[in-house]
């Protein structure tokens, strides 16, 4: 697979605040405890686990005056350190692989990937949309705003993570597995002219087909695809230590189906795997689902 670097680093990012709930902060150490490391190393990559992110837990409710955002300037320090930490490592030759934490870590994965591309496709595995901005979103949660702020669009303090760099286009975005959208969100995609793969599209053409669809969407004009993978995109059968379950997903093999295409594009530049919460797995269930994910996305072949 030539395009993934040989070299991987794995940093864990035990962020929750982003989700306003806890338990998700236990998502790397449970994904480690699932065996990644050797698995990746079974597969010829020299793995370096770069360690956790430091994330301050909440002392009180932070937004800021006039908005709705949680815990917003503790997201945006962690994102700040994050997007650092991917730049120094793809500048040293490592392929970045993040592990969370909610999803608000996307904000800072993208910001350190985009110091280094002009244009990056991006696959987004997820039942939700993640493009919620202050005034749409229902919550007040961050990692359901971390596709629109990776896009340009959210608070200042949330786009400016990373400094100055390109956005990613919506021209270049793939949603994969959508079943939960929030108004707000419906009228954003349209009016952005995001490609949304909702479980209406996985049912009637299959995951094959719409994989290689995403695939198309994210590799044109772009050079490199990163994929940000929320568990919660796969069906809660196969993967219910998530924090918002959303029911009739893409179950597990459909799942590891799409990443082997993925992989087979050699195409891709980073990945995060986010949302995994322990507290509400069985068996850690969800975080040995997220490793076969990613080492179908990194290149394994049963045969
Ligand atoms: N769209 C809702 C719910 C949600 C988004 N992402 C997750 N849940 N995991 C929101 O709060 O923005
Ligand atoms: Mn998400
Ligand atoms: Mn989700």
């Amino acid at each position: 697979n030539p395009r993934i670097r040989k070299n991987v680093s794995i940093i864990g990012v035990p962020m929750d605040l982003g989700a306003d709930r806890r338990g998700v902060d236990m998502g790397p150490s449970a994904i480690r405890c699932a065996g990644l490391e050797p698995r990746l190393e079974q597969l010829g990559y020299a793995v370096r686990d770069e360690g956790d992110l430091i994330v301050r837990r909440a002392k009180a409710y932070s937004a800021v005056p006039e908005s709705n955002l949680k815990y917003l300037y503790e997201i945006v320090r962690v994102n700040e350190e994050l997007a650092d930490t991917v730049s120094d490592l793809i500048v040293g030759g490592r392929f970045p692989l993040v592990l969370g934490g909610d999803h608000s870590i996307a904000i800072g994965t993208l910001a350190g990937v985009l110091r280094h591309k002009e244009s990056l496709g991006v696959i987004w595995y997820d039942s939700h949309g993640d493009v919620n901005t202050a005034d749409t979103s229902p919550s007040g949660n961050i990692h359901g705003m971390a596709l629109a702020v990776a896009m340009g669009y959210g608070h200042p303090a949330l786009t400016g993570i990373g400094g100055e760099r390109p956005k990613v286009k919506p021209e270049h975005v793939a949603i994969v597995g959508a079943r939960s959208l929030d108004p707000g969100e419906r009228d954003f995609l349209k009016a952005k002219g995001v490609t949304v793969f909702t479980m209406h599209e996985v049912d009637r053409i299959g995951i094959s087909r719409v994989m290689e669809q995403a695939l198309e969407v994210a590799t044109r004009g772009t050079d490199g695809v990163h994929v940000s993978f929320d568990l919660d995109g796969v069906d809660p059968k196969d993967a219910p230590g998530v924090g918002t379950p959303v029911l009739a997903g893409i179950s597990l093999r459909e799942s590891l189906l799409a990443m082997e295409i993925v992989s087979d594009a050699n195409v891709v530049t980073s990945a995060e795997f986010v949302e995994v919460n322990p507290t509400l797995d069985s068996q850690n269930q969800t975080a040995r689902a997220a490793v076969e994910l990613i080492t179908s996305l990194m290149g394994e072949k049963i045969l």
